[in-house]
């Protein structure tokens, strides 16, 4: 059942069909002369969806504070609903990635609430980063790489508890992060624990699935501040070697030093045929989490850049994880994951427009300055009524945005859910 009322989203769009069609087809015929079938690309970034994270529609917070919002989930099926909404108005959000043991619950309940919200399960993700109440053994000093033996036996069990879980209820992935790492430079032996961590992961491998895949994140620092485990996508690379044909790296926009060049990064995992997915976000100054290109839109379409040029040359794996990793903090999440969500799906838009065989030639040509003016061109193309006519051609909004002002979700669901003190709001 959905959260909102069909006819605020169809009055919406027949308010705006006029002028949305007017504009399409403005853009259609400019396309054309640039040799593009403007209805080919509105049908590809139709069909492109993004998972939500359950984590996401929860206010998030810092390590300063967390200022709730008004109706918060106050659980996993709360949460749903909300995934539920995303979905319904934007179109782009079909399946939902759950965090153990945050949303740990009964799998046929779990099974009929997606269901009925129209959503289906994406990644499951283990937290072995910070200590649950009923937990034998502490994570202070790291889970998977931890320097005790009944420490990490406790991490690969929690692990293949999330993938039994995500079994039952049609997941096919497991995304393991871990906060493992030091503050202090010879706190730990950086060889020692990375053996450490690789044995307890391979425990972990060993247990999934035959349909399934492992997806670890490399992350640079924090929680730990002078090393992590897992620092950057070198290491992931080492790891998913090591464990075999079914793991898979994956690219977290924020958890890379300031200009890092994440886009050559996927060039490279896509070459060698580890690229599992990506967390997609944007950073100004660290780790940020702010919403998907709310900074630097230009990286996220270089990104899509390369996934559209490895289609072409027929090297992308059609299975990548796409989900939103984000913390919501002044916002209300809803606006944000729709608003991200639709970020993602314009980026991919912008880089199907790129003329892949004039920028071939260019590079042959060693023409830098054509080059990137053709990367330019397709960015600075406005495609948002590529995507809204997508919406609208699946009955979903034309405006998400406005569309969920006007149905006043947020109001209603806060008469049914308290305000909530705290809870958990964790960023990987
Ligand atoms: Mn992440």
């Amino acid at each position: 059942m959905t959260a909102i009322s069909q006819d605020v989203i169809d009055s919406q769009n027949q308010g705006a069909d006029t002028t949305l069609s007017r504009d399409y087809d403005a853009l259609g015929e400019q396309l054309t002369r640039r040799g593009v079938d403007i209805n080919a690309i509105t049908e590809k970034v139709a069909a492109f969806g993004v998972a939500v994270p359950s984590w996401g529609v929860g206010t998030g917070g810092t390590r300063f504070a967390r200022f709730p919002g008004l109706g918060e989930p106050r659980d996993i099926f709360d949460k749903l609903d909300d995934c539920g909404v995303i979905h319904q108005l934007t179109g782009a959000t079909p399946s939902v990635s759950l965090h153990i043991p945050w949303d740990k619950a009964n799998a046929s309940d779990l099974i009929a609430k997606a269901k009925d919200k129209g959503l289906r399960f994406d990644a499951m993700n283990s937290n072995t980063f910070q200590d649950q109440t009923e937990q034998q053994h502490s994570y202070k000093f790291g889970s998977l790489s931890h320097t005790d033996a009944a420490t990490r036996k406790q991490a690969v069990d929690h692990n293949i508890e999330c993938i039994e879980l995500g079994k039952a209820i049609g997941s096919t992935a497991l995304t393991v992060w871990v906060g493992d790492g030091s503050n202090f430079p010879g706190q730990t032996n950086l060889t020692a624990q990375f053996e450490r961590y690789l044995d307890s992961a391979k425990e972990v491998y060993d247990k999934l699935p035959d349909d399934w895949r492992l997806y670890t994140e490399h992350k640079i620092y924090e929680p730990a501040f002078y090393s992590t485990v897992v620092q950057d996508w070198g290491t992931n690379y080492l790891i998913a070697q090591t464990l075999g044909d079914r793991a898979y790296c994956l690219v977290d926009l924020g958890h890379h030093a300031p200009n890092v060049n994440i886009e050559m990064i996927v060039a490279r995992l896509i070459q060698f045929k580890k690229l599992g997915g990506f967390h997609f976000n944007d950073s100004k100054y660290g780790d940020d989490d702010l919403d998907t290109a709310a900074i630097d839109p230009y990286r996220l379409f270089l990104i899509f850049n390369e996934l559209v040029d490895a289609d072409d040359q027929g090297t992308l794996d059609q299975s990548l994880a796409h989900m939103l990793d984000q913390s919501h903090n002044v916002t209300d999440p809803i606006e944000s994951l729709m608003q991200s969500a639709m970020e993602v799906q314009r980026a991919y838009a912008q880089a199907l427009l790129v003329d892949r065989s004039a920028l071939a030639a260019y590079q042959s040509n060693n023409d830098a300055l054509m080059a990137a003016q053709e990367l330019k061109r397709a960015f600075r193309t406005d495609v948002e009524v590529i995507l809204a006519m997508g919406r609208v051609r699946k009955h979903c909004a034309a405006d998400p945005i406005a569309a969920y002002r006007r149905s006043a979700y947020r109001d209603t669901v806060a008469k049914e859910r308290p305000l909530v003190a705290a809870g958990s709001s964790g960023i990987v």
